[in-house]
């Protein structure tokens, strides 16, 4: 029996220990164990991998299920990372909280997986268990979002977004907006949702924009706050911003849903946005639900964020498995689409 065949055995009876004793919940999904917040029903036991031997353990950290953007990054690795493409998948939910995630690392650590994937809540405090990883010689795969260690060797390589460069690309295409509307050197009022503090996203969507700020002298920015990357807080914030702020000429959200929720807001307050409203909308991520909402005139620009990394992290696993070396730094590409262009036929295409 082989030792991949053991551990998926071992990962197997923690499943149906933690039922039988009610300590830990359970949902399988063909080859997927989800342990957190799911029902304690699961499917027959015949799901689990017959065949042992070619099963390559995977263990994913996700960040939660905040947005769009989160969903289609989750159902992106669900979908690849199956037992038709030969993996076991271990598949934790952190609800947006860096201690969840530190359990998990550890919790798969524990049980052996062959492969960590991380997506990093915040860019600190990883250096401890990354460590404990590499001791027990598990190749860490970052995804998504950015960590800041000393030590790059803590982990195999990253793949995810430029964030500096999207919130870059907003900033200049406000810039370019004005000009064409003739309004380039008057007075501009903004406000910023932020996403979720010290992540990534946040932080490099915040430093790209500022730059473009810096530049333009008759820019104000009135205030950033954090909308928690959520619908519902993004709609908190931007009432509190339109009760304290009476003319906000542009919101930029660090990311759709915070803008759905910034939409309700300034309707409700009886304001219009979009290319013929009051209030200029800029946004992250560019979901199918966002695009559509710039069909009909309430977004003026979303600035792209791809979260269809499953494939490529397979494909960093295999080359993995074959010895080969891995690129440590791995940018997707990424473009933007604003309230200009044929949206009914950039919808057709869109998968995410
Ligand atoms: O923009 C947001 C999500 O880390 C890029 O996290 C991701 C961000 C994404 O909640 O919608």
């Amino acid at each position: 029996m082989g030792k991949k065949c053991i551990r998926v055995i071992a990962l197997f009876l923690i499943v149906c220990l933690g039922s039988l004793c009610g300590c830990v919940s359970k949902q399988k999904q063909d080859n997927v164990i989800d342990r957190k917040g799911a029902s304690e029903e699961g499917k027959p036991l015949s799901d689990t991998p017959e065949d042992d031997s070619d099963y390559i353990v995977v263990g994913f950290s996700q960040v939660g299920s905040e947005s769009d953007w989160r969903n289609a990054s989750t159902e992106s690795f669900r979908k690849m990372f199956t037992a038709a493409n030969g993996y076991y998948l271990l598949y934790e939910d952190a609800q947006q909280k860096q201690e969840n995630q530190l359990k998990d690392v550890r919790n798969f650590i524990l049980q052996e997986v062959d492969y960590i994937i991380l997506d990093p809540i915040v860019e600190t405090g990883w250096e401890t268990v990354l460590k404990e990883a590499k001791d027990a010689g598990i190749p860490v795969i970052l995804v998504d979002r950015k960590i800041e260690v000393a030590d790059e060797d803590l982990y195999t390589c990253w793949v995810g977004s430029n964030f500096e460069e999207e919130g870059r690309r907003a900033g200049e295409w406000l810039e370019n907006y004005l000009k064409l509307q003739k309004r380039k050197d008057k007075k501009l009022r903004i406000v910023t949702l932020q996403g979720t503090p010290e992540s990534s996203a946040q932080i490099g969507r915040t430093a790209g924009f500022a730059k473009v700020l810096a530049k333009n002298k008759n820019w104000t920015m009135l205030e950033r706050r954090n909308g928690e990357f959520t619908q519902a807080k993004g709609k908190e914030v931007m009432e509190d911003f339109l009760a304290e702020y009476e003319d906000i000429d542009v919101v930029v959200s660090e990311n759709d849903n915070m803008t759905f929720g910034a939409i309700e807001a300034i309707e409700a307050a009886g304001k219009r946005c979009g290319p013929s409203g009051d209030i200029i909308v800029i946004s992250f991520d560019a979901v199918q639900a966002a695009l559509e909402l710039m069909q009909r005139g309430k977004i003026n620009a979303d600035f792209e964020c791809n979260p269809m990394l499953g494939p490529i992290v397979s494909d960093l696993i295999q080359r993995l498995e074959r010895g080969e070396e891995v690129k440590k730094t791995q940018y997707v590409d990424e473009q933007y689409f604003d309230a200009s262009m044929n949206l009914g036929e950039i919808l057709r295409k869109r998968v995410y």
